[in-house]
């Protein structure tokens, strides 16, 4: 006989749930003082960017005030903003860099 509705021959699907670990977004801030091609710098060495793509995304920072540089878990989030405010201490730029979850 044809099958009506929900029973033992009716398969329900469900999804099963993947887990995946939370990313986050590593932001690069604006300042008055920080030179560009310190950013630039910063952006190559610890982000892995070309120098074409470094001036472009310090730009967007100078023009917007922030930009995301990257998304990673958040242990590596974690290094790469202590690593960019260290280099920054180093040589007394007032540039913040923060992590946010995406
Ligand atoms: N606004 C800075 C200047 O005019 C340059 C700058 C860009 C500073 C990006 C910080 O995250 C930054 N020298």
């Amino acid at each position: 006989p044809p099958v009506t509705g929900d029973d033992a021959d009716t398969a329900v699907k469900t999804k099963p749930k993947t887990q995946r670990p939370p990313l986050y977004k590593v932001l690069l801030l604006n300042d008055d003082f920080t030179p560009m091609e310190f950013v630039v710098h910063i952006l190559e060495r610890l982000f892995s960017m070309t120098h074409a793509q470094a001036i472009e995304i310090m730009l967007t920072v100078h023009k917007k005030g922030v930009a995301v540089v990257g998304v990673f878990s958040h242990e590596v989030a974690e290094t790469k903003v202590a690593q960019v405010m260290e280099l920054a201490r180093r040589q007394q730029h007032p540039l913040q860099c923060t992590m946010e979850k995406e």
